[in-house]
């Protein structure tokens, strides 16, 4: 599958794009599946609610060596619809997946990511340049009170921003600093929410502004991420690197597959 030149001009604007419908009802289903079934395996590769609750993110489901590993992610990865955007919005051939990341934000409890550039942490693994692109799939329908994500249209072009730690929420990680934020939200359009139907893929840029809120109604918001990173722009060596299944030293290219990934 290509981009259009006016998908890649948006992108390019905003920091994003929307490919609705790009995976079927029977994809989406299998990868639902597939999440309900990880959830139960017991390993460091999925981070569970407060006291050993419900799985609420699980890493690394595209590898075969993984504990998390699944034939349908490994599959729609490669696939021509994803691999083949990701190849044009990077303009390189050799791409890997840095990592993905399948957030299962449930009903009532899952809760709020601060405003942030995700190539704040990535930046901190030793990547030099925020080349990289990451495909989110929706595999419900995101809603403003289920806790969508935002995106701040054309944020990605104030480059990355000194990110400091937040641990005043559920998830501690880089943040945009509140008088920053403050200062963009004032100046830059309005936060677009991240809405759509089940198999619409949104890909977007490391450096743009996004974040959700805390899920208040009463359905799951499932969605996974796949972030490509360019082969030479692995990162470099770093004092105490981030385990593999968020930093993956999987660099070799991936090969376009087929366009079937159900198997
Ligand atoms: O899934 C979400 O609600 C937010 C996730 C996010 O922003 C991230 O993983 O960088």
């Amino acid at each position: 599958m290509k981009l259009t030149e006016s998908q890649l001009a948006d992108y390019d604007r905003d920091g994003y794009i929307v490919l609705p419908s790009l995976l079927s009802d029977d994809e989406v289903k299998k990868m639902k599946d597939e999440l309900r079934r990880i959830q139960k395996i017991d390993t460091d590769h999925l981070v569970r609610e407060k006291n050993g609750g419900v799985a609420k993110t699980i890493y690394k489901v595209h590898e075969k060596a993984s504990p998390t590993a699944s034939d349908v992610f490994h599959a729609a990865i490669r696939s021509p619809r994803l691999l083949e955007p990701a190849k044009q919005l990077l303009n390189d051939l050799e791409l890997y997946v840095y990592h993905t990341k399948c957030n299962l934000k449930t009903a009532i409890d899952g809760s709020v990511w601060q405003w942030h550039q995700d190539f704040g942490t990535w930046h901190l693994d030793g990547v030099k340049n925020p080349d990289m692109t990451t495909a989110l799939i929706l595999l419900d329908e995101p809603t403003e009170m289920g806790g969508c994500l935002y995106f701040i249209p054309g944020s990605h072009k104030l480059g990355s921003l000194d990110p400091e730690f937040d641990e005043t929420t559920g998830y501690r990680f880089y943040v945009v600093p509140k008088p920053t934020m403050l200062e963009i939200l004032s100046t830059h359009p309005k936060a677009i929410p991240i809405i759509g139907k089940p198999g619409t893929v949104v890909f977007f840029d490391a450096n743009i502004v996004h974040a959700s809120g805390h899920n208040l109604s009463g359905e799951d918001r499932w969605q996974a991420y796949v972030v490509y990173n360019q082969v030479k722009n692995k990162p470099q060596q770093v004092q105490n690197p981030r385990a593999d299944y968020v930093r993956s030293t999987n660099y070799i290219p991936l090969e376009t597959t087929t366009d079937e990934i159900l198997s």
